[in-house]
């Protein structure tokens, strides 16, 4: 099962207490004082492990606690040391302090092996040996532990992928994917077959590989909820190319360009924005007519390339079935991705420029040719 955003509650050990003690000898009437420090509280990490692909583990279990520091005792001896809580989350993972009404962002999980803290135990009290001076030979102040940091989390996954499909129920995004990858979603003649999203690795010739994302169908007002809504979406917030299908054959009955039309304003109206500050609207986008194969009216896909021509998108022809024109497209995004990220690779000074792609309007989701950053002078 997917589950891509919990809240948990954890709590770090508190640091165990200094000790309170004398050192008692035969034949040594007033020994000096031995009480030794507590241990400090266990501390929570976070790793980041890319063998999990869900926070599933984390719908059953919620509270999670690190071990208190021992108490020192008699003989100097320090407490042990609380034990560690280790919690594995998937890489993607986006770490949020919950306080109050506020939700601040702590970490973001991006590679394998990542580990961070996110509680830290409490350090142990000082035993009276601490204490001892010239002039007190025999302190009996000894402190307690300091408590363990605790806090409320938000994890929320968000998938790591280079190119995100997006499209009608029914447009053939899993077959797509199953097609180009070795991913294996289910696929079905019916509408919201994928209910969460499915990630396929891409190779191509030579070395190049891209992630590619298949997120639920998107249909008109996902921004108000209908269908499985704009949830899934977040999870293309990090990609750097969208491919949008359309299906040109006649079984949806529907008109393609206003099918096309409809999922790029559901795009525009979605909110939310990667790390860089760009949104869904703004992503490199290209376009694919699918089930070609199942063609019988071709003045279906003659209408919607029209429409995507005036506003300088290419549209590839393909079928996902037969794997027709699907070449074609992967090399399309392959070049779309090494642009993408040799953008995000590059010094900041020489980061942002126009590929000269088109852009869906953030306002309208009607597409225009205009650059990315505009300055708004005339
Ligand atoms: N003829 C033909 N049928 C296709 C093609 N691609 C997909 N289909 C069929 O279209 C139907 C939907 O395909 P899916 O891949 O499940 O579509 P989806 O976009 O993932 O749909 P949801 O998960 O519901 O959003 C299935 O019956 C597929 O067999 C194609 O290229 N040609
Ligand atoms: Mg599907």
């Amino acid at each position: 099962m997917f589950v891509d955003e919990v809240d948990i509650h954890v709590a770090a050990g508190h640091g165990g207490a200094g000790a309170l003690s004398f050192r008692r000898e035969k034949f040594v009437p007033r020994g000096g004082p031995d009480g030794g420090n507590g241990g400090p509280g266990g501390s929570v990490y976070l790793i980041a492990n890319p063998n999990l692909n869900t926070l599933l583990n984390f719908r059953f279990q919620k509270q999670f606690e690190a071990g208190r520091g021992g108490h020192g005792e008699g003989s100097n001896r320090t407490g042990r040391k609380g034990s560690d809580v280790e919690l594995q989350v998937p890489v993607g993972t986006v770490v949020y302090e919950r306080a109050g009404e506020d939700v601040v962002q702590l970490f973001d999980l991006t590679e394998g092996g990542q580990r961070v803290i996110i509680a830290k135990g409490g350090i142990g009290g000082l035993g009276n040996a601490q204490f001892a001076t010239s002039t007190n030979r025999a302190p009996r102040r000894h402190q307690p532990g300091l408590p363990g940091e605790e806090k409320d989390l938000r994890l929320h996954l968000k998938l790591l992928a280079d190119v995100g499909l997006v499209g009608f129920p029914n447009a053939g995004k899993s077959t797509l994917i199953a097609r180009i990858s070795a991913a294996r979603p289910k696929i079905a003649s019916y509408p919201f077959t994928t209910l969460t999203p499915n990630l396929g690795v891409v190779g191509l010739s030579g070395d190049r590989s891209f992630v590619v994302a298949d997120v639920p169908g998107l249909i008109e007002g996902a921004h108000e909820g209908h269908g499985l809504g704009h949830r899934f979406l977040s999870h293309l917030e990090r990609t750097k190319v969208l491919v949008h299908l359309v299906d040109v054959s006649s079984t949806s009955g529907r008109d393609t360009v206003s099918d096309f039309e409809i999922i790029a304003r559901e795009l525009a109206l979605f909110p939310g924005r990667d790390a860089s500050g760009e949104r869904l609207v703004e992503k490199r986008l290209l376009a694919a007519a699918n089930k070609i194969d199942a063609l019988d009216d071709p003045a279906r896909l003659a209408s919607l390339a029209t429409h995507l021509q005036a506003r300088g998108i290419t549209l590839y022809p393909i079928s996902a079935a037969t794997g027709e024109g699907v070449d074609q497209l992967l090399e399309a995004i392959w070049k779309q991705v090494a642009a993408g990220r040799e953008r995000d690779t590059a010094p900041a000074a020489m980061a942002p420029h126009d590929a000269g792609l088109p852009r869906v309007s953030r306002h309208t989701g009607s597409i225009s040719r205009s650059p990315r950053h505009t300055t708004g002078l005339p």
